[in-house]
């Protein structure tokens, strides 16, 4: 929990006028000042962590470490969960004693998150006000842990918030398996300190046997693996327990089944699922937003919308061989300190791959992704 504000070392600074006026707004003595908030946060920066900046308050926010807090009312503050953001304003929030509040997002929360797309992602924990039965406003976002985003338009999309593990689905056939897009989400799943689990569905439209050594290859280097047909039933079992009292993210491209995977999982979901083009392979994009579902043993899955391209978020080109951990013990070995095992001579990954220590296909997921290709 985030420190009180020492009230003696307040600075008594001007609040939102914006936001006077406003009809029914009773909590407008909460509105701080958006730029002041941000320039306490920009002084922090420069002036580091001394005894000074780190008890710097304005209304409404105090500094803890170099986090800015927004102040809150806990006597009538609600803390609860985000099920699922519809655009970046408004959100489902469940409080801890199961009601529902459609909610709105206080500006200044808008603002602390300006270099971020969405302020709120499903998943995160927040303190809400409510406003009626039904509606109520986020005052405060709480700092998020295991979270999956992805770039847009040079910013961060944080797609869901506070999840322990990205089941990645892939499916063996319809569409066909892309080990490029599941080494990719791999990569967000390192960035995003997720544990992965590799999912590969639809396992009844071909013969297994062909995708044991990927799948062998995934478990050496530390995924759980598991194969599913909803079809038959195989698998699911296994796949429940993988998901039980864990905060799960289903990641995939639109078509491979995670919400038919879910509703396997779990009957009485009833998500709606789609077809699978003959022609062109791809899903119809049937799942439209992210949203947090309650498991009955406990924990929560996160259906996600197919993502066909995710653009890595803060993940630059020399940093993506730290995520592929079977290059580990070669990297050292190379000529060049700084080689990108591309084209550089006596590079001991290229070396390894044509030993087949490393397998081509992950060799190629790697250029790929350093490259800059969009899977
Ligand atoms: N043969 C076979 N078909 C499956 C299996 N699982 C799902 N399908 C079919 O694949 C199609 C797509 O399934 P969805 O669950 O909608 O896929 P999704 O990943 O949720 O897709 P988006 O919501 O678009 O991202 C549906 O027609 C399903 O019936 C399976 O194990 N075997
Ligand atoms: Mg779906
Ligand atoms: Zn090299």
């Amino acid at each position: 929990m985030a420190k009180k504000p020492k009230p003696q070392l307040r600075a008594d600074l001007l609040k939102n006028r914006s936001s006077r006026g406003r009809k029914n707004d009773f909590t407008r003595d909460m509105e701080v000042d958006a730029d002041r908030v941000m320039d306490m946060r920009g002084s922090e920066r420069v002036r580091g962590r001394n005894e000074m900046s780190r008890k710097r308050t304005v209304r409404g926010a105090s500094v803890d470490g170099d986090r800015i807090v927004l102040d809150i009312d806990t006597t009538t503050a609600l803390f609860g969960r985000v099920l699922s953001s519809v655009g970046s304003t408004q959100c489902t929030v469940q409080v801890e004693d199961g009601r529902r509040f459609m909610c709105s997002v206080r500006r200044i929360v808008r603002t602390m998150a300006r270099e971020t797309r969405n302020a709120v992602a499903a998943g995160d924990r927040v303190w809400i006000t409510a406003t009626d039965e039904k509606t109520g406003v986020i005052e405060r976002v709480e700092p998020r842990q295991g979270v999956l985003s992805r770039g847009h338009q040079n910013r961060q999309h944080v797609l869901v918030a506070n999840v322990t593990q990205m089941l990645i689905v892939g499916s063996a056939a319809q569409p066909n398996l892309k080990p490029a897009l599941i080494d990719r989400f791999l990569v967000s799943a390192g960035k995003g300190e997720v544990h992965p689990i590799v999912c590969i569905n639809k396992i009844d439209l071909v013969d297994p046997l062909e995708l044991q050594p990927l799948l062998g290859w995934y478990s050496q280097i530390g995924c759980d693996v598991v194969m599913t047909s909803v079809t038959t039933g195989y698998g699911v079992d296994r796949l429940r327990m993988l998901l039980q009292n864990e905060q799960t993210v289903f990641a995939g491209q639109s078509g491979v089944g995670k919400s038919s995977l879910l509703n396997a999982v779990q009957p009485g979901l009833s998500l709606s699922t789609g077809i699978v083009s003959e022609v062109t392979q791809k899903g119809k994009h049937t799942t439209r937003y992210t949203q947090l579902l309650a498991l009955n043993g406990g924990g929560w899955v996160v259906d996600t919308p197919g993502i066909r391209q995710l653009e890595l978020w803060d993940v630059r080109p020399e940093e993506i061989e730290g995520y592929f951990v079977e290059f580990r013990p070669f990297v050292a070995l190379c000529r060049y300190p700084d080689c990108r095992h591309y084209r550089e001579d006596d590079c001991a990954i290229r070396r390894a791959v044509q030993m087949d220590l490393i397998p081509r296909v992950r060799y190629e997921s790697y250029l790929r992704m350093m490259l800059g290709d969009d899977a």
